[in-house]
C-alpha cells in the first residue's frame, strides 16, 4: 500500500501483537537456536491449535489501554490512560509486568491522585525507570498522530506514566518514530531510514534532562544516538553472528538495549538471509530473527513487529499466526478505527 495505508495501520498492531505473544515462549533465554525458533513458528500452522492459544504479555496490555484511551479520547488524555492502565492491571496483574513497574500501577490506581505522573518519578530512588515498558507500548501513538512533532510528544508523554528517565521515555519516543517513518514508506530507502531517525534523535537527546541522564548512568553523551549509530555501521555488513548483535547493541530490558535492537532486526531482515528459510516473507523473518536473539525477545519482537508490519502491510502476515495469538483480532479492529483517527486530524488539521 502507499504511505499510511489501512494495511500498513492493520500490519503494525497485528505484528506488534504478534511479536509479543510468539516472542513470549523465549523471554529471559540466554540462547536460542534457531532450530528452535523455526520449530515455535511451524507449529503455529498446526491446523488443530488455532484461536488465541499463545496469550499476551504486558506489553499488548498496556499498549491496548493506549489504543483505547486515544481512540476514546480522540486525543492524549494523560488522565484517562493512566486510569486505564491501573485497571488493567488490577484485572489481570499476571500478565509479566517489569518488577519496578507494579509499584506504578498500583499507585495510579489510588482516587487520591492529582499529578499522574508522580508515582513514576519516585521510581528508583527518584531518577525514574529506564525499562523498555515506555517503548514497547509506542507504535500506536504513530497511528493515531499524523503530525511528527505530536508523535514525539506524546510519545514521550505516554511513557512518562510509567517511566520518568529520559533513557526510558526517549526510548519510546524512537519507537514512535520508527513506526511513523515506516508507515509512510521510509523503509524503502533503509540508508535514508536511519539517517533520519539519528537526525531526529540527535535532537531529542539534547535536552537537558537527557544529557544529565547519560551522564549519572555513565553512557555516551547520547546514547540512543551512538547505538542508532552503530545500527548503521551493522547494517553495512553482509555477514554478522547473532552474538555480534548481542554484544554491540544488546537484547535486555532496558530502552537502551533493546529500541536499537528492534530496529537492527527490521533493516537486517530486509533481505533474504542464510539462516532463514526462503519461504519466509519479510516480516517472518523480522520476528523469527529476534526470537533467534533470546533476552528480551518478547518486547523486541513486539518492537520490530510494530515497524516491520507498518512497512510490509497485513497481507504479510500469516493467517495461521493470527488465529493463534490472543489479541491479534483486536488489533485489526483497533488499527481500522485507528487509521479513521488519524486520517480525520490530517484533514481537520
Ligand atoms: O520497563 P518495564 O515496564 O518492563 C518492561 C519489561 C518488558 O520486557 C516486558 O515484556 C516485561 O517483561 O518487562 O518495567 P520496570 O520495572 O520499570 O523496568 C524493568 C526492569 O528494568 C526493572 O525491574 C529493573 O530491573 C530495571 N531497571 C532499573 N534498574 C536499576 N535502576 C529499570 N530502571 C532501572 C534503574 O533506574
Ligand atoms: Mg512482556
Ligand atoms: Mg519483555
Amino acid at each position: 500500500g502507499g504511505p499510511a495505508s489501512l494495511s500498513r495501520f492493520r500490519g503494525a498492531l497485528v505484528a506488534a501483537v504478534l511479536g509479543d505473544c510468539v516472542g513470549g515462549e523465549f523471554e529471559g533465554a540466554e540462547e536460542v537456536p534457531m532450530e528452535s525458533v523455526l520449530q515455535h513458528l511451524n507449529s503455529l500452522d498446526d491446523e488443530t491449535k488455532g484461536t488465541g492459544i499463545l496469550e499476551y504479555s504486558d506489553d499488548t496490555a498496556m499498549a491496548r489501554c493506549v489504543v483505547q484511551s486515544l481512540l476514546t479520547r480522540a486525543s492524549f488524555d494523560e488522565q484517562d490512560m493512566a486510569r486505564r492502565f491501573a485497571k488493567e492491571y488490577s484485572a489481570s496483574p499476571g500478565r509479566g509486568y517489569g518488577a519496578g513497574v507494579i509499584q506504578v500501577l498500583k499507585k495510579l490506581s489510588s482516587p487520591h491522585l492529582s499529578d499522574v505522573y508522580q508515582p513514576a518519578r519516585d521510581q528508583f530512588n527518584g531518577r525514574g525507570s529506564f525499562g523498555n515498558g515506555g517503548a514497547m507500548r509506542a507504535a500506536p501513538f504513530a497511528l493515531a498522530f499524523p503530525d511528527l512533532a505530536n508523535v514525539k510528544m506524546y510519545a514521550r508523554l505516554g511513557a512518562m506514566l510509567t517511566h520518568s528517565c529520559s533513557l526510558g521515555y526517549n526510548g519510546a519516543v524512537l519507537q514512535a518514530l520508527a513506526v511513523h517513518l515506516s508507515l509512510q514508506g521510509a523503509l524503502d530507502l533503509p540508508q535514508q531510514f536511519i539517517s533520519r531517525l539519528i537526525t531526529e534523535m540527535e535532537e531529542v537527546e539534547s535536552e537537558e534532562a537527557a544529557r544529565n541522564d547519560a551522564r549519572i548512568l555513565k553512557e555516551a553523551e547520547k546514547p540512543l544516538c551512538e547505538r542508532l549509530h552503530r545500527v548503521r555501521d551493522l547494517m553495512d555488513r553482509s555477514k554478522i553472528s547473532i552474538e555480534e548483535v548481542i554484544s554491540e547493541l544488546g537484547n535486555g530490558i532496558a530502552a537502551l538495549h533493546s529500541v536499537p535492537t528492534a530496529i537492527f532486526c527490521v533493516l537486517h531482515c530486509l533481505q533474504p538471509r542464510e539462516c532463514l528459510p526462503e519461504s519466509y516473507s519479510g516480516l517472518e523473518r523480522t520476528i523469527a530473527y529476534c526470537l533467534a536473539l533470546g533476552g528480551d525477545t518478547d518486547t523486541i519482537a513486539c518492537m520490530a513487529g510494530a515497524i516491520a508490519g507498518a512497512h510490509y502491510g497485513i497481507e504479510a502476515i500469516p493467517q495461521s499466526w493470527i488465529k493463534c495469538c490472543e489479541g491479534a483480532e483486536d488489533a485489526d479492529m483497533n488499527a481500522k478505527r485507528l487509521h479513521m483517527l488519524y486520517h480525520q486530524s490530517s484533514q481537520g488539521g
